[in-house]
């Protein structure tokens, strides 16, 4: 029996010692300490064994035991630490490492310019106002002294979005530009007004490098009394000079609107020359910019403001073609068509 015993842990020691799995020891343990197991046949037979000879037996029995035992349990230690470490090393998470910047937009260069001239007309004490881009044909044209069936509705071809005639406002459109919120403010305000309507209009017509079916208008108007186009040069200069970051001539000519009487259209010189003539100016040492005049006394009657009280001066300029001068654009139609490798570049 003490060689059975010798014999077995001589085999089961290093046999548990080169598991290399969960399973494997568990067939180990089976082998040797389960109920048909080798070393539980062998202590069956202590029973069998002369009384002087069982204690000697009996303790070396119990010895091999306890050496499968701390073996099995020595390795059973060994293999769920490395169950652990091969788990962490799976899922190894390194929280030190720098994180993946998501990609994140920014302020389109229309609205970037707009927030600007906000600010800048802000300080000089005027309020911001906003109108339906979807008009009414009255707003639109009527209430600017632009009767129906006039020639001057040629000047801006328009979308109609219904056919439908609703009496005094007439059919809806999209706005031909932002003039319509000056009666809307004269007619819900009164006088004194000092107002700038950033905002976008549309026009049904063919499209060039400067010219496109919807892009931004900044429309502004003054009522009060005492009021002259000398004030409209000054703020003129003033927003174009704070929005250049230089200062910026300003000179009229005579242009024609319905809604204003005398009417102007407002050049700046040019700053990539300085006046002295280029490809962009045309040669002329001025840039075409606004229209602009004094507001028709039938508009201001239409507003519900006494003309002979008060009097004031509207401009209208196109936003998308000042932001276009500003970052030298060559295209109006790059600013909408929504490839940001362009748009990135602001
Ligand atoms: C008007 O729209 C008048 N409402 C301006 C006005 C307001 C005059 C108040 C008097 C008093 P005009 O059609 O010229 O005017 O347009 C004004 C500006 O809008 C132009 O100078 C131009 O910069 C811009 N614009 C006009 N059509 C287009 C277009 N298709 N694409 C881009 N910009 C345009």
């Amino acid at each position: 029996m003490k060689d059975k015993l010798k014999k077995l842990e001589a085999t089961a020691l290093p046999a548990i010692d080169k598991a290399k799995t969960p399973q494997q020891l568990q067939e180990l343990s089976v082998k040797y300490l389960g109920r048909k197991g080798e070393l539980t046949a062998i202590l069956r037979t202590l029973k069998d064994l002369p009384a002087d000879k069982k204690p000697e037996a009996g303790q070396l029995s119990n010895k091999t035991k306890q050496a499968l035992e701390a073996a099995f349990s020595k390795k059973e230690q060994e293999l769920s630490t490395a169950a652990v470490d091969q788990e962490l090393k799976k899922d190894f998470f390194d929280t030190t490492l720098p994180g993946k910047t998501p990609p994140q937009g920014h302020i389109h260069p229309l609205s970037q310019l707009q927030e600007e001239i906000e600010q800048i007309f802000s300080k000089m004490g005027f309020a911001i106002m906003d109108g339906p881009e979807v008009e009414a044909e009255y707003y639109n044209f009527e209430g600017l002294n632009i009767p129906k069936d006039h020639p001057a509705r040629d000047m801006q071809d328009t979308f109609f979005i219904d056919k439908e005639d609703h009496k005094k406002f007439g059919r809806l459109v999209l706005r031909t530009h932002t003039s319509p919120v000056q009666v809307r403010t004269m007619e819900k305000y009164g006088a004194p007004l000092r107002i700038i309507v950033p905002g976008r209009t549309f026009r049904y017509e063919a499209t060039d490098a400067s010219h496109d079916t919807t892009f931004y208008q900044v429309e502004g108007l003054l009522i009060d009394k005492d009021i002259s186009l000398a004030h409209l040069k000054g703020v003129m200069a003033e927003m174009l000079g704070a929005v250049f970051g230089k200062p910026v001539t300003v000179r009229f000519r005579p242009g024609y609107f319905p809604f204003v009487e005398p009417g102007l259209e407002v050049d700046f010189s040019c700053l990539l020359c300085d006046g002295k003539g280029c490809k962009v100016c045309k040669g002329l040492g001025w840039v075409e910019f606004m229209g602009a005049g004094m507001v028709h006394e039938n508009v201001l009657k239409a507003g519900g403001i006494d003309s002979k009280e008060y009097q004031g001066w509207a401009f209208g300029f196109g936003l998308t073609r000042l932001a276009m001068m500003r970052h030298k654009i060559t295209d109006i139609r790059l600013l909408s068509n929504g490839d940001t490798r362009f748009i990135n570049q602001f």
